[in-house]
């Protein structure tokens, strides 16, 4: 019976990533802000290894944005890995932090540009084969693992065939992929890349006694037929898009000869993204949209450190505007972002057939249930509205659009 082995593991911090294109729509100052505070979040994950004695760090790829790292995050955080030292950190390179010659993970690289080499303590997975290392202080402990070598899709199931290493009581692997069972809400985010796959079967079969896992951004975790976790996705350090709302983790585990006896889930970032939706129907007036909305986001745990998606839907009384009744709770969150799916709340059984009006609205229903294609029914909804608001109101503007 070996001590147990503890380790932290986190992944995915993306430092230094753009957070353009995305539909929280972060303004400039906020958007450098959170870039800076998810360097801070990494930093405090190091500090953590050190406070919790852990014997490893573990960093299983994404640690950067390759093409928009700045030398002074890069700076940062080899000071915070070379202050763990002798403590090692183990780091497999994922596809967007991935190792070639002309990265950062090259130490002429970092020379070139005045900076100091990779602290002695830190071991990086350099070959995009599998190799395996023994712990410095633990020899009965090995770390298998491999790096991407440039930021593209890899279609070869890595896990299929057993990874050759020597016996030992406790064995862990770094690996960057997609579990394709996976079911996460980042799972089939436009952009994000299918790569490395591997199921839970492949990955059992390997034997490793626990896989740190990178890639997918919520946590997310492998467990064999005896209910023992032996693979974890952290998930990445701290949300930046819609798609990783919710809680974000560094883990602080325990292995023994045993396997996994303990994971520990702990957050570094005090704020949560929350994609909220209201649905704003029978609301009749402008006090009663606000109280639903002020409902519905106590209900989310919003709090003021957060940022908040908000999505309104449904019925809004006429000459109501969403955007304005949403200001008051702009100022009440770190950062809040609205979009407007309301309706006016035009009476469309009601419509006399007699009128114009009444006319219209009956072709255009007839029209959108005739329609199976969703786009084609979403096009000819905003031209009933369209219609409408010229109809009744007598003035159209391009609100309908998402
Ligand atoms: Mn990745």
């Amino acid at each position: 019976m070996v001590t147990a082995f503890r380790f932290l593991q986190f992944s995915d911090a993306h430092l230094d990533s753009r957070l353009t294109g995305s539909r929280l729509a972060w303004p400039m100052q906020k958007r450098a802000q959170r870039i800076r505070e998810i360097t801070a979040a990494a930093l405090r994950a190091c500090r953590l290894a050190r406070e919790h004695k852990v014997e490893a760090l573990f960093i299983p790829g994404d640690l950067w944005d390759d093409e928009t790292v700045s030398a002074g995050t890069i700076a940062q955080l080899l000071e915070a890995f070379a202050a763990l030292d002798p403590t090692p950190v183990f780091i497999a390179p994922g596809n967007h932090d991935f190792c070639s010659p002309t990265s950062l993970y090259n130490d002429d690289v970092l020379r070139a540009r005045d900076m100091r080499a990779w602290p002695k303590n830190v071991h990086i997975f350099r070959s995009p084969s599998f190799t395996t290392v023994r712990h410095p202080m633990r020899p009965e402990v090995t770390i298998t693992g491999r790096a991407f070598v440039q930021n593209v899709s890899i279609e070869e199931r890595l896990l299929r065939e057993p990874i050759p290493r020597p016996p030992t009581s406790v064995s862990v692997l770094l690996f960057h992929g997609s579990w394709i069972e996976y079911e996460g809400r980042d799972r089939f985010e436009e952009g994000k890349l299918f790569t490395a796959p591997f199921s839970r079967a492949e990955l059992l079969a390997q034997g490793f006694s626990y896989a740190a896992l990178g890639h997918y951004h919520h946590y997310a975790e492998i467990v064999d037929e005896e209910g023992r976790v032996r693979a974890a996705y952290a998930g990445c350090l701290a949300g930046r898009y819609l798609s990783e709302a919710g809680p974000h983790f560094v883990l602080l585990g325990e292995i023994s000869d045993r396997g996994i006896i303990a994971l520990e889930k702990i957050r570094v970032d005090e704020r949560t993204i929350h994609d909220v939706e209201v649905d704003v129907t029978g609301a009749d007036s402008e006090a009663a949209v606000r109280e639903r909305i002020r409902r519905r986001l106590c209900e989310c745990g919003t709090r003021a450190s957060d940022v908040v998606f908000l999505r309104l839907t449904g019925r809004l009384p006429r000459g109501l505007r969403a955007s304005a009744l949403i200001d008051r709770f702009e100022h009440e969150y770190f950062h809040l972002a609205l979009v407007d799916l309301t309706r006016p709340a035009y009476d469309l059984d009601g419509a006399d057939p007699r009128t114009v009006q009444g006319r219209f609205i009956h072709e255009m229903r007839e029209r959108i249930a005739r329609t199976s294609d969703p786009d084609q029914r979403a096009l000819l909804e905003r031209a009933l509205y369209y219609g409408l608001d010229a109809l009744i109101q007598g003035k159209v503007e391009p609100i309908y659009e998402e």
